[in-house]
């Protein structure tokens, strides 16, 4: 393996797919009629707010109904060979990749397990139900909203992102649609080689050098093992475009 290869991962909903948890832009993607990304806004929460924390208490219940696959084990994995030279930065807000093992991860669309308070802007760890109103356990108020960004909201720690990307030798991203910025630019902001590891070709698929198709629980595992064992398959460095 290459000494001093510093990796930066972006991972989105395709990862997690083959655990049992659907993916945002699928054909039967409806949740009660509506449509997720509907849902997931702030004006959505405004007008309806019983119906957005629904949506969310439905999703964090389930996550204790589902495990980590092949493809969240193998970047873990991996994290145990390179430490502080992998970065995993998700898009999703599921908690698999932690279930996993890897500790380098950084949400930069929140966290399931995560209730933001409103009122003192307290961030607390959560795993029941927010739709019955809790008091928040800072202060007391029923504030409580999932810790999520939704469309218009600034997305988590984009400064770690950046620097990470500014610095990386090789850009993975996995399982994702790049139809959402600003993680859909993150191909752009990259130094190093770049290779995309999807079901199919993405929407932003030729902008990255490489473009590899097929279930994640396949690729991710072929391309961990190929890094590990200094083989081919980092992904080609970035050529003219
Ligand atoms: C498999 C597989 C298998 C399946 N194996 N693969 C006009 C132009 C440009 C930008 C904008 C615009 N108007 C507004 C914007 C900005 C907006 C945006 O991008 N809108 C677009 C719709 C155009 N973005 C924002 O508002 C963001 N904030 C922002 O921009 O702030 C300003 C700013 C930022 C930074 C610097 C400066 C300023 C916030 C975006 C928040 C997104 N939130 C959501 C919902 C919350 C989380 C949740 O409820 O879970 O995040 S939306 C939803 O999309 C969710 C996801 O994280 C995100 C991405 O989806 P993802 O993961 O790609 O899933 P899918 O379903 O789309 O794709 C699945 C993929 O997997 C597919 O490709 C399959 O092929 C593949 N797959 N099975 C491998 N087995
Ligand atoms: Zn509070």
């Amino acid at each position: 393996m290459a000494r001093h290869t510093r990796i930066v991962v972006l991972t989105g909903a395709g990862i997690s797919a083959e655990s049992g948890l659907p993916t945002f832009r699928d054909a039967n993607g409806l949740w009660e009629g509506h449509d997720p990304m509907q849902v997931a806004t702030p004006e959505a929460y405004a007008d309806d707010p019983d119906l957005v924390q629904r949506f969310y208490d439905e999703r964090r219940a389930a996550l204790s109904r589902v495990e980590p696959n092949a493809a969240h084990r193998a970047l873990a994995r991996l994290e145990a060979e390179l430490g502080d030279d992998l970065l995993v930065v998700t898009q999703n807000v599921d908690d698999l990749h932690e279930r996993a093992g890897s500790r380098r991860v950084h949400h930069v669309h929140g966290r399931l397990r995560s209730a933001w308070c409103t009122t003192c802007d307290e961030r607390h760890d959560w795993s029941g139900p927010l739709a019955d109103r809790p008091p928040c356990p800072a202060c007391g108020a029923a504030t409580l909203r999932p810790d999520i960004v939704w469309f218009g909201e600034l997305p988590y720690g984009m400064d770690v992102v950046e620097e990470a990307l500014e610095h990386c030798d090789l850009f993975v991203s996995i399982g994702t649609s790049g139809l959402v910025y600003p993680a859909a630019a993150f191909v752009h902001w990259a130094r190093g080689a770049t290779l995309e590891l999807n079901l199919e070709p993405s929407a932003g698929a030729t902008d990255f050098a490489e473009s590899r198709t097929g279930p994640a629980t396949r690729l991710v595992p072929a391309w961990v093992g190929e890094v590990l064992t200094g083989s081919s398959g980092r992904g080609r460095a970035r050529g003219p475009r």
